[in-house]
């Protein structure tokens, strides 16, 4: 395959070893439903939809349609005193799909956004109700939570903290993660071990008295960290931990939200309501950046003090609710509906889970996990090296087998489309095999 002529020197690139991709940079110029296009006009499939973002495929027509409609009728206008028409409806929209006692949905433009809005929610909550000593906030290990400051210090991924440690916000502390390849290796969906983990919240609320925290924030799956779904019981016993102490429960729903794992919401699919729901991604299926924040009556009821000309909440961004990312977001949730794309994700989990657990007995395999339609292979690092099989394993894909594939360090994750075809996904997965087989 000849490889990209453009010059890519200007741009300096996320999350990406830049210097090793511009020696071979790989890039991309389009796309169609579950293919990519690349530069020198290669076809690709797309194993990740996106990045969890886009499991309706890429350029559905009536999305496309919204959008071109949508940036010719009305392309921006002021979000903060004056708001757009889209905007109320599609917040109208998501909170009609939200668990019960959902009643307020705010717009941010990213995970990262939403995340950040949701602590300061939960912070400005607590002291709208004259509990101003709840202040501490409470993540978990391995957790992602986006990359601005608040999301980094409740996050739990440990290279995205380090240079920033001595600037990570006050207050905080982590519950234990919950993998651990004794006791859970190659559970199939959620492990039967690990609910006592929950437990490390009472210790915090004793340690620090559970009046003064403010929030807990995890992951109901963790994304990220390369899939890590909970143990049974254990989101559940989170809940009742919360309810104790008088603590909100933020459930981070920027990957799971939106047909992921075959609800709406992962608090559908527990059964686990929290108070607060962070979403993006799937909201607009990747197609226009675009997140939302869910609170539930008691957290918005408690803001509305005071007299009414004053501004009840001090936050917002320029882009909140923009109207064409909110045509994109009410044109993905008609297609969701239309074409029922949560019951296809639900019916494709377990094949997935089928060929994801194929190569369980793998001799470069050392864990397999999954649920709904998030997956991780997770390979032995090299001696020495860790990460350097994962992502030669992502170059040889898109090189040699026409796959984009998504490694974080050693662990292959997988996001298929949520209304994925069962032969494509066969066909990826043998071709992956065979990488796999042929690397060191
Ligand atoms: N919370 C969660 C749970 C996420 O998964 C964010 C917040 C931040 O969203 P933004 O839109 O600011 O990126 C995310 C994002 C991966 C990967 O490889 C996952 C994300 C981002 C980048 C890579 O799993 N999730
Ligand atoms: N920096 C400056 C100087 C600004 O004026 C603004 C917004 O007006 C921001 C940052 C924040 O930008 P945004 O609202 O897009 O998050």
């Amino acid at each position: 395959m000849s490889r990209n002529t453009q010059s890519v020197d200007a741009y300096w690139m996320p999350f990406t070893a830049n210097r090793d991709f511009k020696k071979e940079p790989r890039i991309i110029t389009g796309a169609a439903g579950h293919y990519y296009t690349a530069s020198d006009g290669a076809r690709l499939y797309d194993t990740f939809s996106g990045l969890w973002t886009s499991g309706l495929g890429h350029c559905h027509p009536k999305v496309v349609e919204a959008v071109q409609q949508q940036v010719a009728t009305l392309d921006y206008c002021m979000g903060f005193q004056v708001s757009n028409d889209k905007a109320f409806a599609l917040a109208e929209r998501i909170i009609g799909m939200a668990p019960d006692g959902f009643a307020k949905c705010f717009f941010t433009n990213s995970g990262s956004e939403s995340v950040d809005t949701a602590l300061k929610i939960a912070l400005a909550y607590h002291r709208a109700r004259g509990e101003g000593n709840r202040t501490r906030l409470i993540g978990r290990e391995k957790g992602y939570h986006g990359v601005n400051f608040g999301g980094m210090s409740v996050g739990g991924i440990v290279p995205n903290r380090k240079v920033f440690s001595a600037n990570l916000i006050p207050g905080v502390d982590h519950l234990r993660h919950t993998m651990n390849l004794e006791h859970t290796a190659f559970s199939r969906g959620q492990p039967e071990w690990g609910a006592h983990l929950a437990d490390d919240l009472e210790r915090l609320a004793q340690l620090h008295d559970g009046s003064n925290i403010a929030a807990v924030i995890v992951e109901p799956v963790a994304g990220s960290a390369g899939v890590i779904p909970p143990p049974v019981g254990y989101l559940e016993r989170l809940r009742e931990i919360c309810d104790r102490h008088g603590i909100l429960l933020i459930f981070d729903e920027v990957i799971t939200a939106f047909g992921r794992i075959g609800k709406s919401f992962a608090a559908d699919r527990f059964g686990v309501v929290p108070d607060i729901i962070t979403t993006a991604k799937g909201l607009t299926n990747g197609v226009i950046p675009m997140g939302a924040v869910l609170v539930r009556d008691h957290v918005y009821d408690a803001f509305m003090q005071g007299p009414e000309h004053v501004i009840e909440l001090f936050h917002g961004y320029t882009y909140s609710g923009h109207p064409v990312a909110a045509a994109a977001g009410l044109a993905v949730q008609n297609v969701y509906d239309e074409e029922g794309t949560f019951e296809q994700a639900r019916e494709l989990e377990k094949p997935f889970e089928d060929l994801l657990h194929s190569f369980a007995d793998h001799d470069k395999v050392v864990d397999v996990r999954n649920f709904g339609l998030m997956g991780a292979i997770e390979l032995a690092p090299r001696d020495g090296a860790p990460g350097a099989r994962g992502l030669e394993v992502h170059k040889k894909c898109f090189w040699d087998e026409h796959l984009v594939l998504r490694n974080g360090m050693d662990v292959l994750q997988f996001s298929p489309f949520l209304n994925a075809k069962l032969d494509e996904l066969e066909q990826s997965f043998a071709a992956i095999k065979r990488v796999i087989d042929s690397v060191d």
